[in-house]
């Protein structure tokens, strides 16, 4: 009893001080980790990861100090003098919302900005779609396009009863690990026919036909990457019909709407007669090229429902996906998108800018093939005419890719894609010069 006064709690609480100190002195406590265990770290078996193999080309321009070099790897637009370009209606979008004062800095909700969500549904869908009018389609804002397939995935692994998804090959490399991580995994069907550098048109209706009822499919909206290859009209109308008759689930991705043509409306041709069917589907979509907003990280996941009710409760379930992954989107891309899209000046202006993007991007092309064709390089090069959106596929191998980029620093991913949104008057001799010589060069040697 007698050792409970505030004296006694005191000296005892004196003494636990100085037996503390005593301890450390003593060199019992001693700082993590020195203490007599071996001082590998938790991590020493971790390995050097391989760059990847599109932003990793960057990378590896970025270090090369010579001053000849271009970088055709990763798909962004560049002006004429290789610089990046930002829109002048983005300047625009942005110096309205710098002035806007009654702009604040709130937690967005876990779907984004509504306004924005409506006007990128009816972007693709277009103004008057029937689905967007009865209420049937729901849309998320997502962390640009890469974002809007990731919760896509998780959606269809969480709540689809056929979490398989059917890709093209080839396809942009991250579809294949975007899906199985996020639980569904990857299965390739026919796309592309490297002896005719095009379509093949029969081998992705001979895949799609033996693949199981229901499966998803994955399809590129537009100016497929990386083969620059697309369907014709009258091909999309067969490829929609053996879909749609096996009950499968077309996931557009749509990175590169007004890209392909100059047109925003020609470039949703396909997801529009997809979803003039009364079918369902989802569609990723990334203003990333569009708008020239790679950095802001700004898109939208919108899956077309039969009806309004499913509609809406599929919503409901996206807001279970996103929130434990990313609790909410972040605002400033989505406004400069919205204020864009709902402005019909700033629209008007944005559709003009997006022509002369791809408009540039047609021109180079056509410089390209004349390059060649004045050069004598041996072979076909047609098909940098024929193929459309950001990408050529060359057809130039690995090795061959490897010599250009070592002889010339012309940096391109392995398969012999190039981005010829990265080319200019200036530096397409350099290019034709170095395809020439790894043609000449390697011929019969791979
Ligand atoms: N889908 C396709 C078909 C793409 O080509 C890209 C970008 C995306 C989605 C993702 O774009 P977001 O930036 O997430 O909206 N592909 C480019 C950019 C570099 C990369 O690999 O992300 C490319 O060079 O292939």
């Amino acid at each position: 009893m007698s050792g409970s006064t505030p004296e006694r709690r005191m000296a005892t609480m004196a003494a636990h001080l100085r037996d503390g100190e005593e301890t450390a002195k003593e060199g019992l406590i001693v700082p993590w980790p020195t203490a007599g265990v071996a001082a590998a770290s938790v991590f020493e078996h971790i390995q050097q990861a391989p760059e990847d193999p599109i932003l990793g080309v960057t990378v590896a321009f970025n270090k090369d100090p010579s001053p000849m070099k271009v970088n055709l790897g990763v798909g962004a637009y560049r002006t004429e003098e290789g610089k990046p370009l930002v829109l002048n209606v983005v300047r625009q979008a942005e110096e309205r919302l710098l002035a806007d004062r009654t702009q604040n800095k709130e937690y967005q909700p876990i779907t984004g900005v509504a306004q924005f969500n409506k006007l990128s549904a009816q972007l693709i869908l277009g103004a008057n779609s029937v689905a967007i009018k009865e209420n049937r389609v729901t849309t998320v804002q997502a962390l640009s396009g890469t974002g809007a397939l990731r919760v896509g995935a998780e959606f269809l692994a969480k709540h689809y009863g056929k979490p398989v998804i059917y890709v093209p090959v080839p396809t942009w490399g991250n579809h294949n690990k975007i899906f199985p991580l996020g639980g569904v995994p990857v299965k390739p069907y026919h796309y592309y026919d490297p002896k005719t550098r095009g379509l093949d048109y029969q081998g992705m209706i001979d895949d799609l036909r033996a693949a199981p009822v229901g499966a998803v499919v994955l399809l590129h909206a537009c100016a497929h990457n990386p083969t620059g290859v697309d369907p014709t009209e009258e091909q999309w109308e067969g490829i929609r019909k053996v879909i749609r008759s096996k009950q499968q689930l077309p996931f557009f991705d749509c990175a590169y709407q007004g890209f392909a043509s100059g047109s925003l409306d020609t470039d949703a041709h396909a997801v529009r007669s997809f979803v003039a069917d009364g079918g369902e589907c989802l569609i990723a979509q990334s203003y990333a090229k569009n708008m020239g907003l790679y950095g802001e990280r700004i898109g939208a996941l919108s899956i077309v429902c039969r009806s309004a009710a499913v509609a809406s409760r599929v919503d409901s379930q996206l807001k279970l996906v996103i929130r434990p992954m990313y609790s909410s989107p972040p605002a400033h891309g989505a406004l400069i998108a919205a204020s864009i899209l709902g402005d019909r000046d700033l629209f008007a202006d944005w559709t003009v800018e997006l022509k002369a993007m791809a408009d540039r991007i047609i021109s180079m092309r056509h410089q390209l093939y004349d390059t060649l064709k004045a050069r004598g390089t041996p072979g076909d090069w047609t098909h940098i005419l024929k193929q459309i959106g950001m990408f050529t596929f060359t057809g130039l191998n690995p090795e061959q890719v490897q010599f250009m980029t070592r002889e010339y620093h012309i940096y391109m991913t392995l398969d012999g894609r190039i981005s010829m949104a990265g080319l200019s008057t200036k530096t397409i001799p350099h290019l034709a010069d170095a395809i020439n010589a790894t043609v000449l060069g390697l011929q019969g040697q791979s």
